[in-house]
C-alpha cells in the first residue's frame, strides 16, 4: 500500500449508503403493504426474498433445545463469560430517577422508566453475529426492558443460524421471529397478527433494513443507521507492524467498505505495516473482502508529531481507535471524538467486539462527533415530575400568567390565575 504523509486532514474515502430512489419505493410499499395486510404480507415477502414459505414464523422451545444441544459446551462457556462481562459492563452504566426538594417545598426530578419492548433485527447468513445479539440485547435488559423481541432472516430450509438462537436465549430475549428485510422492521413498527408492535428498534442490517427504520422512525424510535466498520490506529515507533496490520485487517475483513488507517510518527512503522499486510491478506479466509477494503479504503499516513497526527484523528472521528503508542494515556485527554478508545497493545479491537463489556455498537461515518456507543440510556425515557409548592405558586403565579399573555396565551394564563382565587 501507497505510504502517504500527513498534510493536515487525512481525506479518507468513506462509504454512506443512502440507497436510490427506487429502493426507498421498494421499502415503502413493503412497508405498507406490511401494515395492511399483517402476516399474509410477512409470508409473501419471506417466500419472495428468502425463498421459503414459512406458515408460522415463531422460533419454538425445540428449536433453541436443539440449537443449545449442538453448540459446543467450550464455546457455550465462552458465550455466557462474554455475556456476563457485557451486562456487567452496561449495569454500571444505569441511572435512577431522582427528586430534588427545594427550600420552598417544590419537589422537581426525573422519573425514569424502562421502555416496554424492544425489536433487534439480526442479520442472516454470514453476517449473523451472536456478539451482536448481546450487544443489542444485553443493555436492553439491563434497562429493564421486558419484552425483547428478535427478529432474522430464515435460511432457505426455514432455520435461524443456532449461534444466534443460543446467543439470544444467554442474552434473555423473549420472543424470536423468523423474518427479516423491511418486512421484518414494518412488522415490529407497525405489529401483525402474530408479532405485536414494538417501541425502538435497534440493529444493523442491509440498505433495505437500513431504509426501512428511517423509514418508520417516528412512529417507533430507532438506534442508529450503521456504516461500514472502521478503525484508525495511532502509533509511534514503539508499536508493532504485525499487530498493526493484524488489526487493521480485523476491521477490513467485515465488509468491502471497511475503513482501516493508520496514522504514524514512524516511517519505518508505516513501511514494515504496509508489507505485513500484504503477506497477512494472503492468508485471510476473507482475503477477497479485507483486500478490497484496504486497497479502496484503507490509508498509511505518516505524520510529522503526535499533535499533528491527533488532530487529523479527531477530525475522521472514527469508530474505533487504537493508541499504541508509549504513554498513551497522555494522549486520551485529546481524543475528542472516537466511538471506542483502545489502549495499549493489549486493547486489540477485537477485545471489545467480543468480550470485554463495552458496546460495539459504534457512531461511524463521523458519527462520533455527536454519538455514542448503545447503551443503557437508550433503553429508558425520562419523565419530568414537577410538584410545585403553594409558596412558590404564590409568589410566581403573575410571572407565569404574564409570560403566557406575552405568547398570547390567555387560557395558559387564566389556568394559573384559577388558582389563586380564594376557595
Ligand atoms: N466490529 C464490529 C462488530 C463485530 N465484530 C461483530 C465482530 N462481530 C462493529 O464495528
Ligand atoms: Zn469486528
Amino acid at each position: 500500500m501507497e505510504i502517504m504523509t500527513l498534510n493536515s486532514s487525512l481525506s479518507l474515502k468513506r462509504s454512506v449508503d443512502a440507497g436510490t430512489a427506487e429502493q426507498r419505493k421498494v421499502v415503502q410499499d413493503i412497508i405498507a403493504d406490511i401494515s395492511e395486510n399483517g402476516d399474509e404480507a410477512v409470508r409473501k415477502y419471506t417466500e419472495k426474498f428468502d425463498g421459503i414459505r414459512l406458515e408460522n414464523i415463531a422460533v419454538s422451545q425445540e428449536e433453541l433445545d436443539e440449537a443449545f444441544a449442538a453448540m459446543d459446551e467450550d464455546m457455550l462457556e465462552i458465550l455466557k463469560e462474554a455475556a456476563d462481562n457485557i451486562s456487567n459492563f452496561h449495569e454500571k452504566q444505569k441511572r435512577n430517577s431522582w427528586m430534588h426538594a427545594e427550600e420552598s417545598g417544590t419537589i422537581l426530578g426525573q422519573k425514569l422508566t424502562p421502555l416496554d419492548s424492544v425489536g433487534v433485527y439480526v442479520p442472516g447468513g454470514k453476517a449473523a453475529y451472536p456478539s451482536s445479539v448481546f450487544m443489542n440485547v444485553l443493555p436492553a435488559k439491563v434497562a429493564g426492558v421486558k419484552r425483547i423481541v428478535m427478529v432474522c432472516p430464515p435460511n432457505v430450509d426455514g432455520t435461524l443460524p443456532q449461534s444466534v438462537l443460543v446467543a439470544a436465549s444467554i442474552a434473555g430475549v423473549t420472543e424470536i421471529y423468523k423474518v427479516g428485510g423491511a418486512q421484518a422492521i414494518a412488522a415490529l413498527a407497525y405489529g401483525t397478527e402474530t408479532i405485536a408492535k414494538v417501541d425502538k428498534i435497534t440493529g444493523p442490517g442491509n440498505i433495505y433494513v437500513a431504509l426501512a427504520k428511517r423509514e418508520v422512525y417516528g412512529d417507533v424510535d430507532i438506534d442508529m443507521i450503521a456504516g461500514p466498520s472502521e478503525i484508525a490506529i495511532l502509533a509511534d515507533d514503539t508499536a508493532f507492524a504485525d499487530e498493526v496490520a493484524a488489526d487493521m485487517l480485523s476491521q477490513a475483513e467485515h465488509d468491502e467498505r471497511a475503513c482501516s488507517v493508520l496514522v504514524t510518527t514512524s516511517r519505518k512503522l508505516a513501511e514494515e505495516t504496509a508489507q505485513e499486510l500484504e503477506t497477512q491478506l494472503q492468508k485471510l479466509p476473507r482475503q477477497d473482502i479485507a483486500r478490497r477494503s484496504i486497497e479502496d479504503f484503507g490509508k498509511i499516513v505518516v505524520a510529522s508529531n503526535l499533535e499533528e497526527a491527533i488532530t487529523a484523528i479527531n477530525e475522521m472521528a472514527p469508530e474505533h481507535l487504537e493508541l499504541l503508542i508509549d504513554e498513551p494515556m497522555s494522549a486520551v485527554g485529546k481524543i475528542r471524538h472516537a466511538g471506542a478508545i483502545f489502549i495499549g497493545r493489549y486493547s486489540s479491537e477485537p477485545v471489545g467486539d467480543y468480550f470485554a463489556g463495552p458496546n460495539h455498537v459504534l457512531p461511524t461515518n463521523g458519527t462520533a462527533r455527536f454519538s455514542s456507543p448503545l447503551n443503557v440510556d437508550d433503553f429508558q425515557k425520562k419523565s419530568s415530575i414537577i410538584m410545585y409548592s403553594k409558596d412558590d405558586f404564590e409568589r410566581n403565579a403573575h410571572k407565569i400568567a404574564a409570560f403566557a399573555r406575552m405568547e398570547g396565551l390567555e387560557a395558559h394564563a387564566r389556568a394559573i390565575e384559577a388558582r389563586n382565587k380564594d376557595k
